[in-house]
């Protein structure tokens, strides 16, 4: 009996997630609101400076319906972000990879961002723009965000373009695994 209760709480709970409840945030024109309707849409729309938030669900990832919520804020507003992040499951941060002088900014939002949470989120970083010339790779912008200093959260960086689609779904699916991941250490 205890095997069978365990292996449907190891399908309810742990492989069968069905939800997730995703916050994407960073600095102003790296992207966001292009990546969400691109995923929403499959087409490149016309965005504005986003005030607020916008909120989309995704059906992109297999059988994992994600709300993603697309957060804008100045430089004061950024702690609001913290009552985003409850409840919260994951965190999709974008960065214009070709915005070299706003990486030092980026690097702070996103260290604060992993002060705002009492648990260890998974965090995805997107390189966004990688169909420009000197996009900084993946991996450059992994070193100027600092993130191989930062151990507390799971994280990983993926060269994506918004305006291709390039590299997105992929990115999304890492997210998903390490928030089933997550969720299956957190359960008693
Ligand atoms: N070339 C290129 N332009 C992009 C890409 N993603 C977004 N943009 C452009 O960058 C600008 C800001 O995008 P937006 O989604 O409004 O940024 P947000 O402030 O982070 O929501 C817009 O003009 C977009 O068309 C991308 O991957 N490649
Ligand atoms: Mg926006």
């Amino acid at each position: 009996m205890g095997s069978l209760v365990s292996s449907l709480q190891g399908f309810c709970g742990r492989d069968h997630l069905t939800k997730a409840s995703i916050v994407m945030c960073g600095p102003s024109g790296a992207g966001k609101t292009t990546i969400l309707y691109r995923l929403k849409l499959n087409e490149t729309i016309r965005t504005c400076p986003s005030v607020g938030f916008n909120r989309e669900t995704l059906d992109v990832v297999d059988d994992i319906t994600l709300l993603v919520w697309d957060v804008a804020f100045g430089a004061k507003g950024w702690p609001l972000i913290r009552h985003y992040l409850t409840d919260c499951d994951g965190v999709v941060f974008v960065v214009d990879s070709t915005d070299t002088e706003l990486f030092m900014d980026a690097k702070w939002d996103l260290a604060s961002l992993f002060t705002y949470t009492d648990d260890p989120l998974p965090v995805i970083v997107l390189a966004n723009k990688q169909d420009l010339e000197g996009a900084c790779s993946p991996s450059q912008v992994a070193c100027h965000l600092d993130l191989p200093k930062s151990r507390y959260h799971k994280w990983d960086v993926f060269g994506c373009s918004a305006i291709t689609g390039e590299g997105l779904k992929e990115a999304l699916e890492n997210l998903c695994s390490k928030i089933k991941e997550n969720r299956s250490q957190k359960r008693p």
